[in-house]
This record gives structure tokens, sequence and C-alpha cells, in this order.
């Protein structure tokens, strides 16, 4: 056995029994009401009105509401009043009917499973100013699936010619596909029958993709396989062909999903205002507040105390003079 073979060998073992690393489905969150979201004034203790502000899950994920404030509250799907359209008068917010926890006490909680990817956004409706939003993405799961969405139980993946003349065995690195990720496709065709393997063989590779075929080359194994790479622009389903195989009309097909990477998403991620402006706050007393309230309490303690002060150095000059 030649040095590249045995290379070559010992890549696809590794290549093999790599496991992708993707979040589970059916994950859950928790988010807290927290002391002080009743009160819409800048003096609350609440840094926002639900926390975190905004949540990112996955599609099938569930998120639980936590009341820590000490008033009733609720989770409602839809948008609420910001604090100026409260504070002239505007008391309701417009719930939109995906979901609503109703009133719920202090201590107590609220779940609700998203059952679509989007962006959601929500209010309490006795306390309007209260908003927070819930970005939903499309689920990715953590093991590969064919185009039908059935899990691929082993890697690499067999599939026979139609008259079982060939064996072919395919798999690819990282198994879930994501967009924009380099994805390492390894083969090897087999005589069945003897349990050989065919090498060197010509064969067609082509990926096609809702109906459009993204590449196609001729090539033929050397050593024991061969591999190609790809990285795919959009998701959805695809098929990986194998045709020609040996120079004859033997084929096989071979199928998978790509995801949409989560880190491509464009989401309108969205803006919630803070239950209380720090920056603006600190501003204010440092800038507009502290000195004015530092010369009113030295005008007041020179106006009352001033004379004492006066007298008494005037009253040691006096001293040191007589001395
Ligand atoms: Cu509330």
């Amino acid at each position: 056995m030649s040095r590249s073979v045995i290379v070559l060998y010992v890549s696809l073992v590794i290549l093999f029994i790599s496991i992708p690393a993707h979040a589970a489905f059916g994950e859950n969150k928790t988010i807290t009401i927290p002391l002080g979201a009743s009160n819409p004034h800048f003096e609350t203790e609440a840094k926002f009105w639900y926390l975190p502000p905004v949540v990112t899950i996955n599609n099938g994920d569930t998120v639980t509401w936590i009341n820590s404030d000490n008033e009733i509250h609720t989770v409602t799907s839809g948008k609420g009043v910001d604090r100026g359209q409260f504070a002239q008068g505007k008391m309701n917010g417009t719930s939109d009917g995906y979901f609503d926890s109703g009133p719920f006490k202090p201590k107590d909680s609220w779940s609700f499973t998203f059952d679509k990817p989007g962006t959601f956004y929500y209010f309490c409706t006795i306390h309007p100013w209260m908003n927070g939003a819930v970005v939903v993405s499309n689920a990715i799961p953590d093991f590969a699936t064919d185009a039908q969405g059935n899990k691929i139980e082993k890697f690499p993946v067999i599939q026979y010619s139609q008259g079982r003349e060939i064996e072919a065995d395919l798999t690819w690195e990282p198994h879930v596909i994501l967009t924009g990720e380099k994805i390492t496709f390894i083969f090897q065709f087999y005589d069945p029958q003897n349990s050989k393997i065919l090498s060197p063989i010509e064969y067609h590779y082509s990926i096609v993709q809702n109906g459009t075929e993204l590449f196609s080359a001729d090539g033929a194994t050397q050593f024991s396989g061969d591999y190609k790479y790809f990285i795919f622009k959009n998701p959805g389903p695809v098929e990986i062909k194998l045709e020609k195989i040996g120079g004859t009309d033997l084929s096989v097909v071979y199928s998978t999903i790509v995801f949409q990477n989560p880190s491509e998403v464009k989401t309108d991620i969205p803006i919630i205002q803070p239950a209380r402006n720090i920056f603006l706050s600190q501003e204010l007393q440092t800038v507009f507040i502290g000195p004015p309230i530092a010369l009113l309490v030295f005008i007041v303690i020179w106006a009352k105390w001033g004379d004492k002060f006066r007298k008494k150095s005037r009253n040691i000059t006096e001293k040191k003079s007589a001395i």
C-alpha cells in the first residue's frame, strides 16, 4: 500500500467518525418580568420591561416568562405603546392574537411554544409601555436528513445502482449542511458481489438544487476514492448524483437538505426601549442637577452660618492685633 493511499484512508476514517455540533430541537428559554416593570417612570428599578428584552430562539422552542415583579402582568403578542405615547394618554396596545397569557400573578410563570419563524413583538395589556420581542428562526437539526426530512442514521450513505452492480458510498462533512460553509463530499465505489473497491473508476458528478444543476464535472477516482468541495448559497433540498459510473449508464442519487446559516440570517432585530435610560439619567444628574444643587447648598450654608464664620475670623484678627 503506498503512502498516499494510507493518508487518504486515515482522512476518510477521521471524516466518517467526526460528529457535527448543532443545537438540539425544543429548547427552553426564560424571560423575567423584573421588579419595577409596572412603573413607567425613569426611577423604576427595572432596566428593561422584560429581561432579556429580545430573545432569539429556534422554531419549536418554548419560552417561559416569570413574573418577578410585585404586580400582575400579561404577555400578549402585538405592539404596546412607548413611554412617550403613554405619557400623552395612549393607554392601549394592539394585540395581534398569536399568543396571550392573560393576567398572571407575581411569582407565577407562563410558557408558550413558538411554531412559526418570524419576529414577534409582545406587550403587557395592563402596562402597555412594557414591550418585548422574540425572534424565531428556522430550526436546524443536529443530525443530517434526506430531502424528505428522514434522519440519516449512518455515514457513509450507501446506495446501489439499480441492478446492484455498483455500490457507491458517500459521506459529507459537516453532516448538517449550512449555507456559506465549505462542504467536503467523499465517495468510493465498490463491487458488492466481491466486496472490492473499484478504483480507478470514472464517474460524472453533479449537484442539483430546486431543479437547477449547481455543479457538474467528470472525474475518475485515484487511489481508493475521491472527494469534492462545495459551498451552497441557498437553503433547500439538494441531490448529489454520481452517474456514468465506470463509463456505463449506472448511477446513484443521494439527497439531503441545506439549511440557512443562522449567521447569515438578516433578521430585523427589534429595538426595545430600556425601562430606564441610565445614560440620560446619569447625564442629568452630573451635568444638570449636580452643580445647581451644590450651588444651592453652598448659598444656604453661607446665608445661614456665613455671619458666624465672618465674625469668628474677625475676632481672631482682632485678638491677633490686640496681642
Ligand atoms: Cu404589566
